[in-house]
C-alpha cells in the first residue's frame, strides 16, 4: 500500500481553501450511513423585548417544552407563513428549534473508528447549534450548510438519545449578507415602546427557518474530507485533476476509480494529487446544445489507513462533468463552442414553504424549465439548495452562481467588516460549487451601489480572492449602474446588466424600448469590450388583467415589453451579447409596499406555477434559438448512477 507521507498533507493543506476544510455533500457509501432529520420539529420565537429569554434561562439545556410552549415546526420550511399568526410572519430576532433523535447503537460502539456529523443544509440568517445541551457551533449567514462533529458528544453520553437545538436569528445587519437595518421608533404617540422594523433594500421577502435539510452521518476517524476536481480536454483525451484532503492521520493511502454512467471504470489513479486521462471523453454539455447533455462520469475516492491496528476504509463518490469554459471580448464558450444563455432568474420561493426545500416545487420547475426551452438560470441573490445544483449538473442547466450580495446600497455595506465576511462567503460557496459543472461562472453581488467610491476596492478585492480560489471560472456581479461611473466593472469577466426600460423609466412608453436598450449595450461595449448579457429584464403582470393596447400590468404589456428586448437582442447576439435572462421565472413574495401587489409580479408563471401569456412568447423564441444550434430535444432524466 502506497502511504503517503505527511509532506504531502501540508502540500494539499496549503492548496486547500482558506476555510481549511470541505463541505462534501453528504452521500451513503459503503462506509458511510446518513440519518435525514427532516419533518416536525419542536419550535420557539421568543418574543422577549430583547429577544434574548433564551439565553437568559438557557434554552439549550433541557428539552424546550421543559421551558415553555412549544409548537410543531416543519424542517425544511421557512416559519413565517404556516401560522395564523401574523407577529410571527414579521418576526425578527431569535427563534429556537429541537428536535430528539435517536442514534443507531453501531453509530456509539465503535467510538474509536466512528466520526457522527451533524450537517444543516442552510438556516436564515445567524446560528447556534447544541447538543444535549454542548454548544458545537455556530454560523453566520443563510443559504449555505455548516457542520459540526459531535462524535465525542453523543458517544460519551448515556443512551442513544440525542437533542439537538438550533437558535436562529434572522436580524440582518449593515453588516450581513445580505445586509439590512433594525429603526426603532421612538415617537410615543404613534408607536409603542420598543417598537422596532426590519429594513432591507433587497426585493424578495425575508424568510427565515431551517431552510435545508438537516441529517447526522457518520464517517471512519480516517476519512476523506475534501475533493477538488478540475477538468480540460483535447483532441480525444479528456483530463480530470484531482486533490484530495485527508484527516485524521497523516499516514494513509488513496486509490480512485472514474466511472462512467454504466458503471464501467475509464481511468484509475492514486495518492491525493493526480491526473486520470479519459479516452474519448464524453463531455458535459448543456442542455439543448447537445442530445445527450449534462453527462456525468462517477469518482469514486476509496481510501486506506490503519485504526487501532486494523484497516478502516472511507469511499465516497463525486459526481463529476468534464468541460471546459472561456471568455473572449465577445463570447462564452463551452467545451469551445459559443454559448448563448436564454434562461431565468428565479428565487426559492412558494406559499406556504417559504425557501424551504420542496422536491415536488424543485421537479415543476425543473420541467417547467424544459417545456420552456430554457438552459440556464442565475441563482438570484443568493445559492440554491445543493439538491437543485445536482439536478442542473445531471440535466445540464448551466448556473450563474450568485453570493447572496444583494441590497447593498448603502457606503456602510462596503466597509472592512462587510468585505471581510464576503470573502468568508465566497469561500464557503465554492468550497460548496467548485466541483459543479453546472457551474460556469460566480457572481459577488447584484445591483450593489457600485457607483460609490469604496466600492472600486470593494470588487477589486471581492473578485480577486473570488479568482484566486477559482482560478477555472469567470467571475461577475450584476450592476444597474451607469456604465460611466460603476467602480466594479473594470474587475469583471462578463458584463451583466439589469434594465427595466418602460417600466422603472418612462413607464408604459413601449416606444423607448429599441432605442434605450441599443444604447445600453452600444455604451457597455464601448466602455469594455466584454461580452454583455441582459442579466434582467421584465414588467410586473397580473395574471388574467387584460389590455389591449398593451397597458402596465397586463398580460399583453408582458408580452410587449419582452417582444421590444428581444428584437434588440436579436441583433446584439451576432456582436457581443451573450445571453438573455427574464425577471422573473415565477411571481415571488417581498415585503409590503405600495408597488407590490401580494410580492412582484415580473413572473412569467405565477406563483403556482402556471403560465402567463408571456411564457408563451419565451418558449417560441427559446425553442427558436435552440433549434438554431439544431440539436435533438433530448427528456430531462436524472442520469445518476444508480445507487447515488
Ligand atoms: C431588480 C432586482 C430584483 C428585483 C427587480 C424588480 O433590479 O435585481 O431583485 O426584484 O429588479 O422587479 O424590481
Amino acid at each position: 500500500m502506497a502511504l503517503c507521507c505527511a509532506l504531502c498533507l501540508l502540500l494539499l493543506c496549503c492548496q486547500a481553501l482558506a476555510l481549511g476544510g470541505g463541505m462534501l455533500y453528504p452521500r451513503e457509501s459503503a462506509s458511510r450511513e446518513l440519518k435525514e432529520l427532516n419533518g416536525l420539529w419542536s419550535f420557539r420565537a421568543d418574543f422577549s423585548a430583547q429577544r434574548d429569554k433564551g439565553f437568559v434561562q438557557q434554552w439549550y439545556r433541557k428539552p424546550l417544552r421543559q421551558s415553555g410552549p412549544v409548537i410543531d415546526m416543519p424542517v425544511p420550511a421557512s416559519f413565517n407563513e404556516l401560522t395564523q399568526d401574523p407577529n410571527l410572519r414579521q418576526y425578527t430576532g431569535w427563534v429556537w428549534y429541537e428536535k430528539e433523535v435517536l442514534l443507531p447503537r453501531s453509530w456509539l460502539l465503535n467510538a474509536l473508528n466512528t466520526r457522527v456529523v451533524l450537517r444543516v443544509g442552510s438556516a436564515h440568517y445567524y446560528s447556534i447549534v447544541w447538543v444535549n445541551g454542548v454548544q458545537v457551533t455556530e454560523h453566520e449567514g443563510g443559504h449555505l450548510p455548516f457542520e459540526a462533529d459531535i462524535s465525542r458528544i453523543v458517544q460519551g453520553s448515556p443512551g442513544a438519545l440525542c437533542r439537538i437545538t438550533i437558535a436562529l436569528n434572522n436580524t440582518l445587519t449593515p453588516q450581513t449578507l445580505p445586509p439590512g437595518s433594525i429603526q426603532f421608533m421612538t415617537d410615543e404617540s404613534k408607536y409603542p415602546r420598543g417598537y422596532f422594523v426590519q429594513n432591507t433594500k433587497f426585493d424578495f421577502f425575508n424568510y427565515a427557518g431551517i431552510h435545508r435539510p438537516v441529517v447526522l452521518y457518520t464517517t471512519p476517524s480516517v476519512y476523506i474530507d475534501d475533493i477538488t476536481v478540475t477538468t480540460a480536454w483535447a483532441g480525444n483525451s479528456g483530463m480530470v485533476r484531482y486533490q484530495v484532503l485527508v484527516r485524521g492521520n497523516t499516514r494513509y493511502s488513496l486509490s480512485l476509480n472514474l466511472r462512467e454512467k454504466e458503471g464501467k471504470v475509464v481511468a484509475t489513479g492514486e495518492g491525493p494529487i493526480g491526473e486520470l486521462k479519459v479516452v474519448e471523453p464524453k463531455l458535459w454539455w448543456p442542455y439543448l446544445m447537445h442530445e445527450n447533455p449534462g453527462y456525468l462520469y462517477y469518482l469514486e475516492v476509496k481510501l486506506s489507513a490503519q485504526v487501532g491496528g486494523e484497516l478502516s476504509e472511507d469511499v465516497y463518490t463525486l459526481p463529476v462533468g468534464i468541460r471546459t469554459v472561456h471568455v473572449t471580448s465577445s463570447q462564452f464558450l463551452i467545451n469551445g463552442k459559443p454559448f448563448y444563455f436564454h434562461g431565468v432568474n428565479k428565487h426559492e420561493d412558494a406559499d406556504i414553504r417559504g425557501k424551504g426545500l420542496d422536491w415536488s416545487l424543485i421537479v415543476k420547475d425543473f420541467n417547467l424549465l424544459q417545456w420552456l426551452g430554457a438552459n440556464s438560470f442565475r441563482t438570484s441573490h443568493y445559492p440554491y439548495a445543493e439538491e437543485i445544483m445536482d439536478l442542473c449538473d445531471a440535466y445540464g442547466i448551466v448556473v450563474i452562481d450568485e453570493c447572496p450580495g444583494v441590497g447593498m446600497k448603502d457606503p456602510e455595506n462596503f466597509g472592512n467588516k462587510s468585505l471581510a465576511h464576503h470573502l468568508v462567503v465566497m469561500e464557503e460557496l465554492i468550497r460548496r460549487d467548485k466541483n459543479r459543472p453546472s457551474v460556469v461562472m460566480w457572481s459577488v453581488a447584484n445591483e450593489p451601489a457600485s457607483e460609490l467610491s469604496p466600492a472600486a476596492n470593494y470588487f477589486k478585492t471581492v473578485i480577486a480572492h473570488t479568482k484566486a480560489i477559482d482560478p477555472t471560472r469567470p467571475v461577475t456581479f450584476v450592476s444597474n449602474a451607469n456604465y460611466a461611473r460603476d467602480h466594479g466593472a473594470p474587475y469583471v469577466d462578463v458584463i451583466c446588466v439589469n434594465s427595466y426600460f418602460s417600466w422603472y423609466h418612462d413607464a408604459g412608453h413601449l416606444e423607448v424600448i429599441q432605442l434605450q436598450l441599443n444604447t445600453q449595450f452600444e455604451n457597455w461595449y464601448k466602455a469594455y469590450q466584454k461580452p454583455i448579457i441582459q442579466s434582467e429584464y421584465g414588467a410586473d403582470t397580473i395574471a388574467g388583467l387584460h389590455n389591449d393596447p398593451p397597458l402596465m400590468f397586463s398580460e399583453e404589456y408582458q408580452k410587449a415589453v419582452l417582444k421590444e428586448y428581444h428584437s434588440v437582442f436579436d441583433k446584439k447576439r451576432k456582436e457581443y451579447v451573450i445571453g438573455e435572462l427574464i425577471w422573473n421565472f415565477a411571481d415571488f413574495m417581498t415585503d409590503q409596499a405600495t408597488t407590490r401587489v401580494l410580492g412582484n409580479k415580473k413572473g412569467i408563471f405565477t406563483r403556482q406555477r402556471q403560465p402567463k401569456a408571456a411564457a408563451f412568447v419565451l418558449r417560441d423564441r427559446y425553442w427558436k434559438l435552440a433549434n438554431e444550434s439544431n440539436c435533438l430535444r433530448p427528456t430531462l432524466t436524472l442520469q445518476f448512477m444508480s445507487g447515488y
